[in-house]
C-alpha cells in the first residue's frame, strides 16, 4: 500500500510513524509512506500557501493552487482524502474500506481551513477523527495511517493479529490479565486460571457484552459496522 500525505509540517510525521508496527510495515515493504511539503508546490518568492479570507474574518485560508498542483503530480489513482471536522467520521468500517485500496492521498489543512474548491473539486471524501477542533489535519492523518497500517497484509506479527477484530469493534473488549495472579491483593478472576477453555470463552463473551451494555450502549443499537 502507498500512502501520500500533503502537509505544511512534514517533520510532524517523523516519530509516530517511525516506531513499532507501522515502521515494521514500512521496512518489510507492505507500506510505502511519502510525506510531501505543501510549500514545495508554490512558485512565488515568498512560497505563499495561505491568504486572507474573501468576505473578511479572522485567520488565513490555504490557497487552492499548491494543493491542486501537488495532488495532480501524484502517481496513485486511489481516493484523495481531506482531514476535516466536517468530514464523515473515521470508524473501523471506514478504516477497513481504505485498507482495501492500493493507494490513497491525505491532505492536511491548517489555520482556519482550506479553500472550499479543494473539497468541492479535488477531494473524493472528507474524513473527521472526532468532534473536537485540532490545530491541523496532521494528527488526524497519523491516526488514520496507524489504523489502516495495522490491517495491511503482512504488517502484523502473530501476537498482534486482528483476529477478533470485527467482534472487538462491535463490542468492547473483555478484560485482560497477566501475571502476577495476585497484585496488591487484587486477584485475577479464577476462571482464567482454570484452564477450562470453553468456560473462559463463555466468561469473556459475557464480560464483553456486559461492559458494552454499561459503557457503550450505543454500540448495541444494531447499527451497521461502519
Ligand atoms: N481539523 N478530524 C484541519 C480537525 C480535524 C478533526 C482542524 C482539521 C483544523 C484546519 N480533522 N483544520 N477533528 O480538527 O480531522
Amino acid at each position: 500500500m502507498k500512502i501520500d500525505v500533503l502537509t505544511l509540517f512534514p517533520a510532524m510525521f517523523a516519530g509516530p510513524l517511525d516506531e513499532s508496527i507501522v515502521q515494521r510495515a514500512r521496512e518489510n515493504g507492505a507500506l510505502d509512506l511519502a510525506v510531501h511539503n505543501l510549500r514545495d508546490y508554490t512558485h512565488d518568492r515568498h512560497r505563499q500557501v495561505d491568504d486572507i479570507p474573501y468576505g473578511g474574518g479572522a485567520g488565513m485560508v490555504l490557497k487552492p493552487e499548491p494543493i491542486f498542483e501537488a495532488v495532480r503530480a501524484r502517481a496513485g489513482t486511489g481516493p484523495v482524502i481531506l482531514l476535516s471536522p466536517q468530514g464523515e467520521r473515521l470508524t473501523q468500517g471506514l478504516v477497513r474500506e481504505l485498507a482495501g485500496h492500493r493507494d490513497f492521498y491525505l491532505i492536511c489543512g491548517r489555520y482556519e481551513g482550506v479553500d472550499e474548491r479543494v473539497g468541492a473539486h479535488l477531494v473524493d471524501r472528507e474524513v473527521s477523527i472526532g468532534d473536537y477542533i485540532l490545530t491541523g489535519g496532521e494528527l488526524p492523518a497519523m491516526v488514520l495511517i496507524d489504523a489502516v497500517s495495522r490491517l495491511v497484509a503482512g504488517v502484523l506479527g502473530s501476537e498482534e493479529s486482528p483476529k477478533d477484530e470485527s467482534f472487538a469493534v462491535e463490542l468492547l473488549e473483555y478484560p485482560h490479565y497477566t501475571r502476577p495472579a495476585v497484585f496488591e491483593g487484587h486477584q485475577v478472576p479464577e476462571v482464567l486460571l482454570s484452564g477450562h477453555h470453553a468456560e473462559i470463552e463463555r466468561w469473556r463473551r459475557a464480560q464483553a457484552a456486559e461492559r458494552t451494555r454499561r459503557r457503550r450502549p450505543d454500540l448495541l443499537d444494531h447499527q451497521p459496522k461502519s
